[in-house]
């Protein structure tokens, strides 16, 4: 068995349902990777779930008028229904509110403390004397101090990143109700950040190589700005109690508690495999995160599982950048975006592999990408339908009408072969390779470039071989060594395409090649530089696998994906 590996995405808040920038922003890369781990032969866990904790939640739950617990569950629940409708192939999808991870959680705080990594100290934080509460980080706002951003967070400034302290916003206000935010002392808990901090340099400094350079860049800034100790007690119920005297009030802060979560999920789906991927060092971790999670990965999460000494750490850190919409920031009151809700919404069936191969070629790795409804219609019909599916589907029905759907001739020995058919014997033989290659390198867009040129190699050559031709002049033979190669290519093209569209290539092979296997499975990958077909072998019905997109069938998905889910209308009902 080849090494173990944990891909894991980030663990999104259940404060609404994902759009189709929180797809692309980790889930469905995280999915594409853990496809083609399985199928390498990695021996792969991919886990995932909701981030239960947290204002946002609280916030959404005090709008739509539900406890926060109910709230939570329901969505949690829609979130994993849809990720399985978009074949987010999750090992587990479970949640951070449950008694695992409250366990979990408990357990690596106390060890931190027993360690002398956490401190105690009294802090100023905002509370409203109105709604007479201390205010948790969302639920207050005000500008930036250092991009003058007027509607930041207690905790951190979305325009530009910065993480902020009780104390620094301006003209602080209570989200609630709108007046003014005061600062009152009160005591808390915090994670010495500084402390670890030549530990963490030197974890960064290993990823250098590893990391994409604006992970890198980013966790090696927030270390020469140096690290502060980090709050990591707040005010509210919601949330798992600090196991500590004197704060029975308080709960950790939920970026404590859910990077946490990828260990308890890990130990809830299984106990050996918590055992074998975190507590030994020679897993590869890989977390598949959006953007304004990076640092927490690279900086506050490796920090604590250095103080705490007990765990693994990451071996990449896939740090995504965001996706636009139509050139413009995704945007719910503006109904600017593709919203998921439609995805189980059943009154309309969305082709999954469709959207997750244009998806996959706007995976802002390198940087901000643009979902366009023009390039998902172009890529469809250019690429799915033009070249992708427009392979098979030649091949096949030439297959069909020449030969009844049988081909009964072994391939030609190495020297009846012309300088074309050898030309597809060395793209079966390479192209794999260099796939892989690029998934290792977690290149995923380059992975799909190589894809569809792999199939341009394969039209190129049925194109050039021109069977029909070689048909008219009798030669049978010729003609069946040149469909069976063209199949062989089918075939390795539909396991190496397997991560992107597992739906089709999976109908491909079964169906319309007639081929026994599945090209999903685990360890999979090895045949793809085989020849697949055997001697004689009879295919399936060969049909068109992509549907082409006319203007009208584009604005009708476009308006079906465009609406955005009223959360309040949703709990109403
Ligand atoms: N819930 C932020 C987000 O959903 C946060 C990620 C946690 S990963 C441990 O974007
Ligand atoms: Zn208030």
């Amino acid at each position: 068995m080849k090494e173990k590996r944990l891909i894991t995405s980030a663990l999104t808040y259940v404060n609404n349902i994902p759009h189709v920038g929180h797809i692309v922003g980790c889930h469905l890369p995280a999915d594409i990777f853990a496809r083609y781990c399985r199928s390498f032969g990695y021996d792969t866990t991919f886990v995932g779930g909701s981030d239960m904790h947290g204002t946002p939640s609280l916030v959404t739950a005090q709008e739509v008028g539900l406890p926060v617990e109910e709230l939570t569950e329901k969505l949690h629940q829609i979130h994993k229904q849809i990720y399985e409708k978009l074949e987010i192939s999750y090992d587990i999808y479970s949640n951070t509110h449950t008694d695992i991870h409250k366990e979990v959680t408990t357990d690596f705080f106390l060890t931190l403390n027993k360690n002398g990594y956490i401190s105690q100290g009294e802090t100023d934080v905002y509370y409203c004397d109105h709604c007479n509460m201390f205010l948790p980080d969302r639920y207050v706002v005000g500008t930036c101090p250092k991009c003058g951003y007027e509607a930041a967070n207690g905790d951190q400034c979305e325009k530009c990143d910065s993480l902020l302290s009780s104390g620094e916003l301006v003209n602080a206000k209570c989200k609630t109700c709108g007046r003014p935010a005061t600062l009152k002392r009160t005591k808390h808990i915090f994670l010495r950040l500084d402390k670890g901090t030549e530990m963490l340099d030197k974890y960064i400094e290993s990823k250098k190589d590893v990391w994409r350079p604006h992970v890198y860049a980013e966790a090696k800034k927030w270390v020469q700005e140096g690290l502060k100790e980090r709050c990591i007690s707040r005010d509210n119920k919601w949330g798992f109690p600090i196991p500590l005297e004197g704060f029975e009030n308080k709960v950790f802060y939920v970026w404590f508690d859910a990077p946490i979560g990828y260990i308890s999920i890990t130990k809830e789906l299984d106990e050996q495999k918590y055992i074998d991927l975190w507590c030994k060092k020679d897993a590869k971790i890989y977390n598949f995160v959006g953007k304004d999670n990076i640092q927490f990965h690279t900086v506050f999460f490796p920090t604590m599982l250095l103080e705490n000494g007990e765990y693994n750490l990451a071996h990449n850190v896939v740090g995504l950048n965001f996706l636009n919409f139509e050139g413009q920031k995704f945007s719910k009151s503006k109904k600017i975006g593709v919203f998921c809700n439609s995805l189980i919404d059943g009154s309309k069936q969305i082709d999954i592999d469709t959207l997750r191969a244009y998806l996959a070629t706007i995976i802002p790795e390198n940087r901000d990408t643009d979902f366009k409804w023009e390039d998902y219609k172009n890529n469809c019909n250019s690429e799915l339908v033009g070249k992708f599916g427009n392979l098979f589907n030649r091949s096949l029905n030439m297959v069909k009408s020449y030969f009844g759907g049988t081909l009964d001739l072994p391939l030609p020995s190495e020297n009846e072969l012309n300088d074309l058919d050898k030309e597809v014997l060395q793209a079966i033989k390479e192209y794999p390779q260099k796939i892989s290659d690029a998934f290792e390198r977690a290149e995923l867009r380059e992975a799909y470039k190589l894809v569809m040129s792999y199939a341009t190699v394969g039209n190129g050559y049925v194109e050039k071989s021109a069977p029909w031709a070689l048909m008219k002049q009798e030669k049978t033979a010729e003609a069946q060594k040149v469909l069976r190669l063209a199949l062989n290519l089918c075939a390795s093209l539909c396991i190496v395409a397997s991560p992107f569209i597992p739906q089709k290539t999976k109908t491909l092979w079964q169906d319309q090649l007639g081929l026994s296997g599945d090209p999903t499975s685990n360890n999979f990958w090895e045949n793809a530089s085989k020849l697949n077909i055997p001697t004689p072998h009879t295919i399936g019905t060969p049909q068109p696998i992509f549907e082409r997109f006319d203007d009208i069938k584009l604005k009708e998905l476009r308006d079906f994906m465009s609406t955005p889910f009223d959360i309040k209308e949703f709990f109403k009902k």
